[in-house]
């Protein structure tokens, strides 16, 4: 199918203490996106400081990287036509505050760095989380629903 992307999603550590982990997988199921990766971990520094390298010179970066390695997350892969937009647009603005409702982070965040959950931004960002994260490999199928989904 035309710009079939897979995008790197991962559930964070407030979003998994808050009970959110099934809410957020059938927000993702029910707009038609194929989970093609699922994984729950506690990350490591080493992990962590990769996968938010982009941001090593902000100001913020410490306490990202200590709140993201406090606890597990729940790391998943989704597959989609124009995945990579689709979900960011689920998930909403970086600011829970500034989030609409309907949106993950509008429903559920009220801080910038608490904010549930993070979807990759970028067809090259993708590639590289979904290989950090998911270092096996996904799980390819078929998902019969999609010559419904699609036209
Ligand atoms: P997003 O997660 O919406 O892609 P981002 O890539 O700009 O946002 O930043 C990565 C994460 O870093 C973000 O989810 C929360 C945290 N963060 C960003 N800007 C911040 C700030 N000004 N203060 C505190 N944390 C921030
Ligand atoms: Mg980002």
């Amino acid at each position: 199918m035309a710009d079939m992307q897979t995008t790197y999603i991962m559930i964070k550590p407030d979003g998994v203490q808050r009970g959110l982990v099934g809410e957020i997988i059938n927000r993702f199921e029910r707009k038609g996106l194929r989970m093609v990766g699922l994984r729950q971990l506690t990350p490591s520094m080493e992990l962590a400081e990769t996968h938010y390298a982009v941001h090593s010179e902000r100001p913020f970066y410490s306490g990202l990287i200590e709140f993201i390695t406090s606890g597990p997350v729940v790391a998943m892969a989704w597959t989609g036509v124009d995945a990579i937009s689709v979900a960011r647009n689920i998930i909403g603005p970086t600011n829970g505050r500034d989030a609409a409702p309907g949106t993950i982070r509008g429903d559920w965040a009220m801080d910038i760095g608490h904010n549930i959950i993070h979807g990759s931004d970028g067809e090259d960002t993708a590639s590289f989380e979904l290989g950090l994260w998911f270092p096996d490999g996904l799980c390819d199928w078929v998902l019969d629903a999609e010559s419904q989904i699609y036209e």
